[in-house]
């Protein structure tokens, strides 16, 4: 199952908003087959373990291991379920029951019906760590929330005059493209966008880039920010009608009486993103904090000293890891 696990990792940046599934086919302890989900539309994991296997006439005899439950509706494949049966396979052995309606134990029962051996929760965890945008976003109909920045030794993110000014270093900037190239999403407030005129995309890593997502309650910000470039699909979320509409980004708006932050994040939702990543500034990165929408904070400390400047956001989580980037500590914070 740890092969699997690692497996379906290969699908990573490919697959959103499907899970990530690797599948691995034992026969008598030697591995016959291999596959993983590698495109979002393609076939599953276990078509292609099974595609993999060069004698067939093993597989009545074999265990697959599979890190989420066989699906049983015609998606944009027919079920994997049905394939399993249909090639008498003697035992499926998962780590997760897949929380899609669709799906949601009707797999499992379908191959149980069939008189195939079902086992549950092997490496359950390690399953649902690392489909958690995946979980969340069906669990708790919300997109998983990432926020992300960096602070000074002394615990400053900016200069008090807000002026762009590199804090993390040249590795921690590498790693955070990377991370775009992961995340379906990436958000930044309006005094943001002004002051650093970010591009939001993942220049120093190959991969996809992240729809851009900026707020812009009163439309103050000019067309002559990277953000309207029309390089990638940028979101503004307002609460302001915009008349003209305008090719190079799209205007949400939202009901000016009711909490800002819960109905951006309904929104995205049914925009079926799966994942945010927030990077600032200190304000709303803050009012995440606060109103306790975040999944996983993931902080730079750099060697500087500012002395002054806007203070990082005040964190109540767990450190749930602590990891030497360059110069700089990387801490992820889970919430309480
Ligand atoms: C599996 N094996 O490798 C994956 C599964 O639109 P479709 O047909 O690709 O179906 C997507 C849904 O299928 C997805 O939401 C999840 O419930 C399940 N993903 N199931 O048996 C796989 N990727
Ligand atoms: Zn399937």
């Amino acid at each position: 199952m740890s092969r699997a696990l690692e497996l379906a990792k290969l699908g990573r940046g490919h697959v959103s908003p499907n899970p990530m599934v690797g599948c691995v086919i034992v026969h008598h302890q030697h591995i016959i087959g291999e596959g993983w989900h590698r495109q979002y539309g393609g076939p599953h994991a276990e078509v292609n373990a099974v595609r993999s296997v060069a004698d067939e006439s093993l597989l009545p005899e074999s265990t697959v291991y599979v890190t989420l439950e066989p699906c049983s509706h015609y998606g944009k494949t027919p079920p994997c379920a049905d394939l399993l049966i249909a090639k008498r396979v003697k035992k499926v052995i998962v780590c997760n029951d897949d929380p899609n309606p669709l799906v949601a134990g009707k797999g499992l029962a379908k191959l149980r019906a069939a008189g195939i051996e079902v086992e549950t929760g092997l490496l359950a965890e390690q399953g649902r760590q690392l489909n958690r945008r995946f979980f969340t976003f069906i669990e708790q109909q919300r997109p998983y929330l990432i926020l992300k920045w960096a602070e000074t030794a002394d615990g400053f993110m900016a200069p008090a005059d807000l002026r762009p000014m590199p804090i993390s270093g040249t590795l921690s900037r590498q790693l955070v493209h990377k991370w775009r190239t992961e995340e379906d999403a990436i958000l930044v407030g309006t005094n943001t966008a002004r002051h650093d005129n970010p591009q939001l995309n993942a220049r120093l890593w190959s991969g996809r880039n992240p729809v851009r997502i900026v707020i812009d309650k009163h439309l103050q910000l000019p067309p002559s920010l990277h953000l309207f470039d029309g390089s990638q699909q940028t979101l503004v979320y307002t609460v302001l009608p915009k008349d003209e509409p305008d090719g190079r980004a799209n205007y949400i708006p939202l009901d000016p009486e009711t909490p800002f932050l819960p109905q951006l994040i309904a929104d995205v939702f049914r925009q079926k993103i799966q994942s945010v990543i927030v990077e600032g500034g200190a304000a709303l990165l803050e009012s995440f904090l606060n109103q306790g929408l975040w999944d996983e904070a993931r902080v730079f400390k750099s060697p500087k000293i500012l002395g002054d400047g806007l203070a990082t956001p005040l964190i109540r989580g767990r450190l749930a890891d602590t990891e030497r980037v360059g110069d700089d500590w990387l801490m992820t914070y889970r919430p309480l």
